[in-house]
C-alpha cells in the first residue's frame, strides 16, 4: 500500500476529557477508513513542542502546547484511499465555526484551540507523525495481512 493511503490521527485532550471517544471513532471507521495502530498517550509539554515544532514563533503556539500535554490524547494510524485529504474533509476547517456541518470538528470541537482531532497535512507528515508514536511492533501491517491471505 504506497504512502498516500494513510494518515495520522489524535483524539486531542478535550474530546477525550469530553468522552467523545467512542463517537469519533465510528465517524471514523463509518467514513471508510480503517485503524492501523491506536493507543492512548500522554504527552509532555516537550513531546508536543517536538510534534507542533513547525509552528514555533506563532501567537497560539504556547497555547497548543499546553493544551496538547493537559491530558491523555488516542493517537492512531487510519488506512484509506486518498486517506489525507479525505481525512481533513472528514474533519472540516481548522476553527469550528467554519467547519462544515457534520464534520468532527463542527460536532466535537469547543474552539479552534480545542478543536477535538488531529489530521495529518500531507504523505510526508503522515510518516512522520505516524513514525513519532509507533514503532513497527505496534502497528499493524496491511502488507503482512496481504501477504497471510487475510483481508483487512
Ligand atoms: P490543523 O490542525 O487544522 O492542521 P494548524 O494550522 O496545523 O491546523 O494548527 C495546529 C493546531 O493549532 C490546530 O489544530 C489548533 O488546535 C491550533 N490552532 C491553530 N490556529 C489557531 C488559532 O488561531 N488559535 C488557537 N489555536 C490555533
Ligand atoms: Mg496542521
Amino acid at each position: 500500500m504506497s504512502t498516500s493511503n494513510k494518515t495520522f490521527s489524535m483524539i486531542k485532550p478535550g474530546a477525550v476529557h469530553n468522552h467523545h471517544i467512542g463517537h469519533i471513532l465510528s465517524k471514523i471507521e463509518d467514513a471508510g477508513f480503517k485503524i492501523a495502530a491506536i493507543k492512548t498517550v500522554r504527552l509532555t509539554p516537550s513531546d508536543a513542542a517536538e510534534f507542533y515544532a513547525e509552528h514555533e514563533g506563532k501567537p497560539f503556539y504556547q497555547e497548543l502546547i499546553d493544551f496538547m500535554s493537559s491530558g491523555p490524547i488516542i493517537a492512531m494510524v487510519l488506512l484509506k484511499d486518498n486517506a489525507v485529504a479525505d481525512f481533513r474533509k472528514l474533519i472540516g476547517s481548522t476553527d469550528p465555526a467554519q467547519a462544515e456541518e457534520g464534520t468532527i470538528r463542527k460536532l466535537f470541537a469547543t474552539s479552534k484551540a480545542h478543536n477535538a482531532v488531529h489530521g495529518s497535512d500531507s504523505d510526508a507528515s503522515a510518516d512522520r507523525e505516524s513514525s513519532f508514536f509507533f514503532s513497527r511492533r505496534e502497528w499493524l501491517r496491511v502488507e503482512d495481512a496481504t501477504d497471510n491471505g487475510m483481508e483487512y
